[in-house]
C-alpha cells in the first residue's frame, strides 16, 4: 500500500502582521492552507500558538531591529499591521509609515519576494460617490491614514523596480461581518471574498506591483478591477442580502460626508491638535 504524501504547500513560512486585529484573526487560520508555518505578529496580545506550525511573536512595527528579526526565514508577508483608522500624523508616522518601510527593508534583507499589503479605499476617498474609479485613477487620499497607505503603495512600486520584490496592494473597502451603513453597501468585502483575494494575491505569478480594490460583488460599485484581472479575483458574495436591514437605519443627510464622498466620515476626521 502506498501512502499519499500531502501536496506541498506554496510557502514554507508566511509572516502575518496585524494578527490580533479584525482581519488578522480571520486570515491567521486561512493562511495555514498556503504555508507550513504561519508566523503571526502584532503589538497587541494574540491568541496563543496552537503548535509548532503556528508561531506567535509580539512586535512593534515601528521598531526596525525587531521587524528585521521578525522576518527571519519568512517566504512571504501579509502586512495588515498598523493603525486602521484616521489618527494624528505622529501616530500614523510610527505604525504605518515607518512600520511599512521596515517591512520592505526586512523583505529586502531577507530575500522575501512577495508581499500582500493591506492598503485602503481611502487612498481615493475624496472622490464623490458617483465617480467610477480603477487602479489608474489619480489618488485622492482623505487623511493621514490614507496618505500612509498611498506611501505604502509607492514603497511597493519602488521595491519592485529596485529589488524585484512583488506586491499586491489590496485597496480594501469595508471588510466586516456585514455592511454597517448605506455607504458600506457599495464598499463591503465579505470575509470569504477577503480570503479569496489574499489567496490570489499570494499565489498569482508575475504581479509586479498590482493594485486591486477589495469589494464583494455588490450591486452598486464605485471601483472597477479591470487592471487586476491577471489576479483572477472573482468575488462571490454581495451586500444585497443585507439591504433590507441597512435601509432600516435613518438615511444620512444628502450633504453628509457619508453621502458625498467614497471615503465617508474619514474625510472629516480630525484635526487632532
Ligand atoms: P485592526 O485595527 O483591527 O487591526 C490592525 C492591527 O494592527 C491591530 O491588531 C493593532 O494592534 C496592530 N498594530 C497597530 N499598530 C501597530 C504597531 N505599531 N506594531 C504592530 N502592530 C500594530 O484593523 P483591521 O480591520 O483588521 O484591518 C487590517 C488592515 O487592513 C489594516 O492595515 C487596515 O488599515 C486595512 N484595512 C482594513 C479595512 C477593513 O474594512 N477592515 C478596510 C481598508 C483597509
Ligand atoms: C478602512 O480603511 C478602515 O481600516 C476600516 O476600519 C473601515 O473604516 C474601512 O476603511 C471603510 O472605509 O469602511
Amino acid at each position: 500500500m502506498t501512502t499519499q504524501r500531502p501536496a506541498q504547500k506554496p510557502f514554507r513560512r508566511i509572516l502575518l502582521t496585524g494578527a490580533a486585529g479584525g482581519l488578522g484573526q480571520i486570515l491567521r487560520e486561512a493562511l495555514h492552507t498556503h504555508a507550513d508555518i504561519v508566523r503571526s505578529s502584532d503589538i497587541s496580545p494574540m491568541a496563543p500558538s496552537h503548535g509548532e506550525h503556528d508561531e506567535v511573536i509580539n512586535c512593534n512595527l515601528a521598531d526596525k531591529a525587531a521587524v528585521l528579526a521578525l522576518a527571519t526565514d519568512v517566504d512571504a508577508i501579509v502586512h495588515l499591521g498598523g493603525i486602521s483608522v484616521e489618527r494624528s500624523f505622529e501616530e500614523i508616522l510610527e505604525a504605518n509609515i515607518r512600520g511599512t518601510f521596515h517591512i520592505y527593508e526586512a523583505a529586502r534583507q531577507h530575500g522575501i519576494k512577495r508581499i500582500v499589503f493591506a492598503s485602503s479605499n481611502h487612498v481615493t476617498g475624496f472622490y464623490p460617490q458617483d465617480a467610477q474609479l480603477d487602479a489608474h485613477s489619480q489618488r485622492r487620499p482623505d487623511g493621514y491614514y490614507a496618505l500612509s497607505k498611498a506611501y505604502g503603495e509607492d514603497l511597493a512600486t519602488f521595491y519592485f523596480h529596485r529589488y524585484g520584490i512583488e506586491t499586491v496592494s489590496l485597496r480594501i473597502g469595508s471588510s466586516f461581518p456585514a455592511p454597517r451603513n448605506l455607504r458600506m453597501m457599495s464598499t463591503w468585502l465579505s470575509y470569504a471574498d477577503l480570503q479569496h483575494l489574499v489567496e490570489r494575491a499570494l499565489l498569482s505569478s508575475e504581479v509586479g506591483h498590482s493594485v486591486v480594490y477589495g469589494m464583494s460583488a455588490n450591486r452598486e460599485q464605485w471601483w472597477n478591477n479591470r487592471h487586476a484581472q491577471h489576479l483572477g479575483f472573482t468575488p462571490q458574495d454581495s451586500s444585497e442580502v443585507f439591504r433590507a436591514e441597512v435601509e432600516q437605519q435613518p438615511r444620512p443627510a444628502a450633504d453628509a460626508p457619508d453621502s458625498l464622498f467614497q471615503g465617508g466620515a474619514f474625510t472629516v476626521a480630525g484635526p487632532f491638535n
